[in-house]
């Protein structure tokens, strides 16, 4: 009998090994759960919205307002909350304080839902989905094997009392839940509660979630109202999308690297640079409120992605009037080391930006990199590696305006430079 005792005790240590990473293992089985960060350009200011994950519902849904120096929403500003369920309508109200706290705004269900987001008179409303975490079947076939085990383990010595068929039962649940733990990475994980009907349906055949076709690209056009904007007044850049297929509204932007739109807007010659998140003002229509300080023509290249498609470049230009007024947060320039020192066409080139302090990331990366060509009609977006790198390739020779961006301190830093690429 001495043999059964030894195996009921490898057993119960195998065990206790084997529980012990299974915990942590089953918080994050999927994605639902992860905090969305929306960052919107009002015209007082820029903002990102921190939506926290939902672990179960009912819930309360906690929203945060962050803001960076110099270009943020003032600290403590007040932006009204409005929650909207899509599945039954119903609404909540809050208010969250730029930089300070967050509001709890109670969710009843998973699902598709719109948050209006009010800044003064202009108001953003970004769509998103509650997801909830579910367990996959297998999960709990895992946790019931670990339960039996550890009841015919524990059973077995509290009553000491030790059977062939004891250790015959907890060696066979043991081995289930040791095989299905082992297993985990290649089973299919739950598709959470609340998630977008295409991508269960995709989950539902085994495929992979997004869709291998995509989306047709949208169709972009860009207004201003007045549409001749002044220098130093504040107008409204608009950007309206349609579906080339359909002509309908397109309004169902994936939120990229922090926001569902980004814009760079610059003077031709490169000496106003604007890098925004345009707001939802309507399906299919993304607005901002600009002031430019210099007349003269002005590029809008926009970043959007189509949910299960890919990254789409929208671009347009406009003209501004008025007299030049002296630039409201003037651009320290760079002064990048690149490598190769003499950049080529076509080859990549490493450019190193001194920074001053410890990075933050911004809009989920350490830095970004915007690169235009001279006639606006090439722009790249790159981001940084650690302490700050960009690696890219100049598709042709000529002069490119570059704008590296990144915070530190709590401070967003844009540094403006040129790069030459002459063979
Ligand atoms: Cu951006």
């Amino acid at each position: 009998m001495k043999w059964i005792n030894g195996r009921l005790r490898v057993l119960g240590a195998a065990f206790l090994l084997v529980l012990w990473p299974a915990g942590p293992a089953r918080a994050h089985v999927v994605e639902a759960g992860a905090e969305l960060r929306v960052t919107q350009t009002f015209g007082a200011g820029e903002v990102t919205l921190v939506v926290a994950g939902v672990s179960s519902v009912p819930a309360p849904l906690r929203v945060r307002a962050q803001a960076l120096r110099p270009a943020g929403l003032e600290l403590g500003l007040e932006l009204g909350l409005e929650l909207r369920s899509l599945a039954d309508g119903s609404r909540v109200t809050g208010v969250v304080r730029v930089g300070q706290g967050g509001a709890a705004l109670p969710v009843g269900q998973a699902g598709p839902y719109e948050l209006r987001v009010r800044a003064g008179e202009e108001a953003a409303v970004i769509p998103f989905r509650v997801l909830v975490p579910v367990s996959a079947p297998w999960t709990m076939v895992r946790d019931g094997a670990f339960l039996v085990t550890g009841l015919l383990v524990v059973g077995g010595v509290l009553a000491g009392r030790r059977s062939g068929l004891l250790v015959g039962g907890a060696s066979a649940a043991g081995a289930v839940a040791v095989a299905l733990l082992l297993l985990a990475p290649y089973l299919p994980p739950a598709w959470p509660d609340g998630a977008a009907p295409a991508a269960e349906a995709a989950q539902r055949d085994g495929a992979a979630p997004v869709a291998e076709a995509g989306r047709p690209y949208a169709q972009g056009r860009f207004s201003t109202l007045p549409a001749r904007p002044v220098t130093g007044a504040e107008f409204t850049l608009t950007l309206r999308l349609t579906d080339g297929a359909t002509g309908r509204p397109v309004d169902d932007l994936a939120v990229h690297h922090e926001a569902p739109a980004h814009l760079v807007v610059t003077s031709q010659d490169g000496a106003v640079f604007r890098h925004v998140h345009l707001l939802r003002t309507a399906p299919g229509v993304l607005s901002v409120r600009l002031r430019l300080p210099r007349p003269g023509r002005y590029l809008a290249h926009a970043e959007i992605e189509r949910q299960d498609s890919g990254g789409q470049l929208v671009t347009g230009a406009f003209e501004v009037t008025g007299a030049a007024l002296p630039e409201t947060a003037p651009q320290e320039n760079a002064t990048p080391r690149l490598t190769p020192a003499a950049p080529v066409a076509g080859s990549p080139v490493t450019i190193q930006i001194g920074v001053e302090g410890p990075l933050q990331p911004w809009l989920g990366m350490p830095g970004h990199l915007i690169v235009r060509s001279e006639d606006g009609a090439y722009l790249a977006h790159a981001h940084g590696a650690a302490a700050l790198s960009f690696t890219l390739v100049l598709p042709d020779r000529g002069r490119y305006l570059a704008w590296a961006q990144y915070v530190t301190g709590g401070r967003l830093v844009t540094r403006p430079f040129t790069l030459e690429v002459d063979r």
